[in-house]
Parts: structure tokens; C-alpha cells; sequence
């Protein structure tokens, strides 16, 4: 079964809503790679919208698996279903025909989010008509901001009912105007075949962003979403440092049990704090939903202006 000759026989089936002629995708660099999977930059020509030649490819590396292959297909199927919000890293297309898959999607030019943020140590606090678009410095109120799309895309991937199980910085794009985007929400929910694809800096579980009753019982839900989206809004407040720096992963959820959270950043207000706070209530009832969240996002955004 891990015979690549044997794997290359497999067919998939076409869907002429998304195929792209293979000689329209020029591929690029590698921008990322997991342990089967990589993600390609590549000119998409012709097929996709005006002005928007430039993608990202993701595929499988050579001596996958069948069930990688199939965690692959099965990303894209979502990702058709989920549909299309800016906060989100959209499908564009694929190639499913005559070699091997890919699956064509948004190109966010400046990359991961976390390291967006550990690029840009400059916080500008007094007053400034300058904006990110011409200064590249962040203000207390871009970081908002950054907090508010994130919660958008994921209010909207809730609404699709899907649960992302590893949200953090790393898998939030900054795209142009600096949009953010939530990537890699397709991924199968086989956590026997899940984790292949994504870049982990240690182990295999996304531990410092999961929920109590994940690291317990392997439970993912919209809740624990929300759990993952209060240490994202920790993540950004702190400009893409690690949380839980001291705390070794194996002793998370007894650290957690015990009372103990993730510190106030020291450039947040006590009103952002208080809603990662809510997001770390023990119990998965005591979180706010994500609508709620863009709400109180919102508000304490326009109270910025
Ligand atoms: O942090 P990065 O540079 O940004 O490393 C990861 C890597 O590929 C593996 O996921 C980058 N990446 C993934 N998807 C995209 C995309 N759609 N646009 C730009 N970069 C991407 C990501």
C-alpha cells in the first residue's frame, strides 16, 4: 500500500467546477513543508481571476500514503463546501487529472502571521496618521484589528460548520492590505492522519492552544475553537511569542487544571483581557461564541478610532 507505483494508479474524480488545465500552473518555491505535504508558490495564468496569477499550491510529497493522499482530497472537499469569506484562505482550483494533485489556493504575500508579528517589534503608541501600509510599524490598533478578522473567519467557518482543532498564529496569513486569513481549516478530522501537513515546532498536537478537554479526551469543538482563538489573541498581543514558555507541554492541562493562565500581555487592556479569559473558562459553556466575540471585538475597535 506505501508503493508509490501503486498509489499512482488511483483516479480522482473530476469536478469541472474547479479543474485547472495542469500547463496553466507554473510552480515556484516550496514556502513551506510538513512531513508529506508542501506548499509551492506558483503563476496560475489565465484560468483564475484578473489579477490574480499569483498562488499557492499545496500537494503531497513524494512516498505519501494513501491515507495522506486522502487527507489531501479531503481538505479540498471542505474547503469547496466551507465556500468563500476574506477572512479565510480560499479555494481557487485544482489539478486533480493526468499527475499528481494539486490543490490551488489564495497566495498570502506576507506569510504566517506569527512570524508577521516577531518581523515587527516596532509598536508605535503615540498618536499617528501613518498607517501599516506606509510606515510597516503596528499600532495598538492594528493588533485589534488583527484580532477582529481573525475572529470573522473563524465566526464564518463556525456558521459552515467547521472546527478548525489547530488554530494559532502560525495558521493565519497575512494576505495583502493586510487581510487576515485563516488557513489550513480543511484539514481532515482524523487525528490519526490529521497532522501530517501542518508545521509543528514541537510534537504532534498543537498542546499550548488546546483546550482542557482536548488534551484530556481528544474532544474538539467549536468551543475548543474558541479556546485556541483566546491564546491566538494572547499570541498577537505579544507579537508571536510561544505561550506557556515555561510550562512543559507534558504538564499543560495540569497547569491549566490547577487555575493557571497565560499572563496579561503588558500592552493589552484590561478589556481584551478579559475576553481571552472568557475564551479559558475551564468549562466549554462558559466561552463566548465567536459571534460574540466579533462583537466585543468590534466595539472595542471603534472605540480605537
Ligand atoms: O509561516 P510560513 O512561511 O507560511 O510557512 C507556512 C508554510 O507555507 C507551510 O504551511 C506557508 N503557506 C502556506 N499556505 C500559504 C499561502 N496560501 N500563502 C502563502 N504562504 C503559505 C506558511
Amino acid at each position: 500500500i506505501n508503493d508509490p507505483r501503486i498509489l499512482s494508479e488511483y483516479e480522482l474524480p473530476l469536478d469541472k467546477d474547479w479543474e485547472v488545465p495542469r500547463n496553466t500552473v507554473v510552480l515556484g518555491k516550496v514556502l513551506g513543508e510538513g512531513e508529506f505535504g508542501k506548499v509551492v508558490k506558483a503563476d496560475c495564468v489565465g484560468v483564475l481571476k484578473r489579477g490574480q496569477s499569483t498562488v499557492a499550491v499545496k500537494m503531497l510529497k513524494d512516498g505519501h500514503t494513501d491515507a495522506e493522499m486522502m487527507a489531501l482530497v479531503s481538505e479540498m472537499e471542505i474547503m469547496k463546501v466551507v465556500g468563500k469569506h476574506v477572512n479565510i484562505i480560499n479555494l481557487l482550483g485544482c489539478c486533480t487529472q493526468g499527475g499528481p494533485l494539486y490543490v490551488i489556493v489564495e497566495f498570502a504575500p506576507y506569510g504566517s502571521l506569527r512570524d508577521f508579528l516577531r518581523n515587527r517589534p516596532e509598536i508605535i503608541t503615540e498618536s499617528t496618521n501613518e498607517s501599516l501600509e506606509d510606515t510597516g510599524n503596528l499600532t495598538p490598533k492594528d493588533l485589534v484589528s488583527f484580532a477582529y478578522q481573525a475572529a470573522k473567519g473563524m465566526e464564518y467557518l463556525a456558521s459552515r460548520h467547521c472546527i478548525h482543532r489547530d488554530l494559532a498564529a502560525r495558521n493565519v496569513l497575512v494576505s495583502e492590505n493586510f487581510i487576515l486569513k485563516i488557513a489550513d481549516f480543511g484539514l481532515a478530522k482524523n487525528i490519526e492522519t490529521d497532522y501530517y501537513y501542518r508545521k509543528k515546532t514541537s510534537g504532534k498536537l498543537p498542546v499550548r492552544w488546546m483546550a482542557p478537554e482536548s488534551l484530556n479526551s481528544m474532544l474538539f469543538t467549536i468551543q475548543t475553537d474558541v479556546w485556541s482563538f483566546g491564546v491566538l489573541l494572547w499570541e498577537i498581543m505579544m507579537l508571536g511569542a510561544t505561550p506557556y514558555r515555561n510550562v512543559q507541554g507534558q504538564y499543560l492541562l495540569q497547569h491549566l487544571k490547577a487555575g493557571n493562565r497565560l499572563e496579561k500581555p503588558p500592552s493589552c487592556s484590561l478589556d481584551l483581557y478579559l475576553i481571552m479569559r472568557e475564551c479559558w473558562s475551564f468549562y466549554p459553556k462558559g466561552r463566548p461564541s465567536f459571534t460574540v466575540l466579533v462583537k466585543q471585538l468590534e466595539k472595542i475597535l471603534t472605540a480605537m478610532t
